[in-house]
């Protein structure tokens, strides 16, 4: 049964604006794993700065953002919601997400909002503090707090992982790129000391994913990461 759109029945593709491992590497990532023609906008970080208008754009200055629907009517900011519309909205041959009828919905749905709410939340404190830190910031203290924050909230996902390949359903959904980019910035924010053998096995079991790959290309030249 036919219940979604395909990309083709668009008039529009879906379009992305984003910066080189940031948090819209969630959303480019769910797009190549669904194999779906979009769009994208590949930006220096941070785009407010580095973009003029982009704040007319998007009114948080963030990254993602992402359009879509005829008319543009559909104007997301948050990379997890994104992934979640477009396994909802887009037919694919790749399976990448669970329904309510799927026994482990509720788990899948957990998954998704940890990964923001509780992991990559304490990150952001370690990558403001630390990370990107001015040179008079007197806040090192902060960063120490979080990136001990960090570690804790790494428990649950390290104990799950110990009998689990994938989050939910023994197999690769969003939940995972959910997950997976929350420890991917977490070895750019040398947060990856906290990991288990297991954490460290799922996250290249994910990095070594074709469509992962594909994505965490896009716009290399202007990684944040690397001093100029
Ligand atoms: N909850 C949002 C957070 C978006 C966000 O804060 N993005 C960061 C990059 S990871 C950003 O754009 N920061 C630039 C800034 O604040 O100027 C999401 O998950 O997409």
């Amino acid at each position: 049964m036919k219940n979604s759109l395909t990309n083709s029945d668009l008039k529009t593709k879906p379009k992305l604006w984003h910066c080189y491992n940031s948090r819209s590497l969630r959303a480019l990532w769910a797009m190549e794993e669904l194999e779906i023609e979009y769009e994208i906008e590949t930006m220096a970080f941070p785009p407010r700065y580095t973009v003029e208008k982009y704040k007319e754009l998007n009114s948080l200055g963030t990254v993602p953002f992402f359009v879509d629907g005829e008319q543009g009517e559909i104007q997301m900011t948050e990379s997890v919601a994104i992934c979640h519309y477009l396994v909802e909205k887009y037919q694919s041959e790749n399976n990448i997400k669970l329904t309510a009828e799927d026994a482990e919905y509720g788990n899948y749905l957990n998954w998704l909002y940890h990964s923001d709410a509780t992991l990559t939340f304490p990150q952001t404190l370690v990558l403001r503090y630390r990370a990107f830190a001015a040179k008079d910031c007197t806040q090192s203290k902060t960063a120490d707090d979080y990136d001990a924050w960090f570690a804790a909230r790494l428990e649950r996902l390290s104990d799950h992982l110990l009998h689990h390949d994938y989050l939910c359903e023994n197999r690769f959904t969003i939940a995972d790129i959910a997950i997976g980019f929350s420890l991917h910035l977490a070895t750019l924010l040398s947060l990856d000391k906290h990991f288990n053998p297991q954490v460290e096995a799922y996250l290249s079991r994910l990095k070594n994913r074709p469509a992962f790959q594909r994505a965490q290309a896009i716009g290399k030249e202007m990684d944040p990461f690397v001093k100029k």
